[in-house]
Order: structure tokens, then C-alpha cells, then sequence
């Protein structure tokens, strides 16, 4: 949920996506759902455990999270 005064425009739709951490397997850009301006949601079944990186961001400006995916 980012804060939408960061945005030039409300409207403006994030880069998503996941990829595994230590696997050269195709990344992942699930479709992302409008919840309310500013605030976006995604819904997402891995295909493999294991290690993930999740990247979001605006063109060059990126934020990535690992996480363990049982
Ligand atoms: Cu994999």
C-alpha cells in the first residue's frame, strides 16, 4: 500500500515481478487489481518452493523483498 501522495498520478500502475532467488526459470507478472486509488493488489500461486524476489516499482525506482515460499 504505497502512500499515494508519492505519486504523480493515482493512476499510475506499479511493475510486479516475482522471480525465484537461485533458479534461471522464467519470472512471474501476475495482473494487478485496482482496490482503491493509489492502493493495489495481487494474487499470486507460486509453481515452486522455495526462495522468491518480489520486485515492485515505477521504472527505474525498485523495491525488492525475498521471502520463503513453503
Ligand atoms: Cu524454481
Amino acid at each position: 500500500m504505497p502512500d499515494a501522495d508519492a505519486f504523480e498520478s493515482v493512476g499510475m500502475r506499479p511493475d510486479v515481478n516475482l522471480a525465484m532467488v537461485e533458479m534461471h526459470m522464467d519470472g512471474l507478472t501476475p495482473p494487478l487489481e485496482l482496490v482503491e486509488a493509489g492502493v493495489w493488489r495481487v494474487n499470486v500461486k507460486l509453481p515452486m518452493a522455495g526462495q522468491w524476489i518480489v520486485s515492485v516499482g515505477f521504472g527505474e525506482e525498485f523495491a525488492e523483498i525475498q521471502f520463503y515460499a513453503p
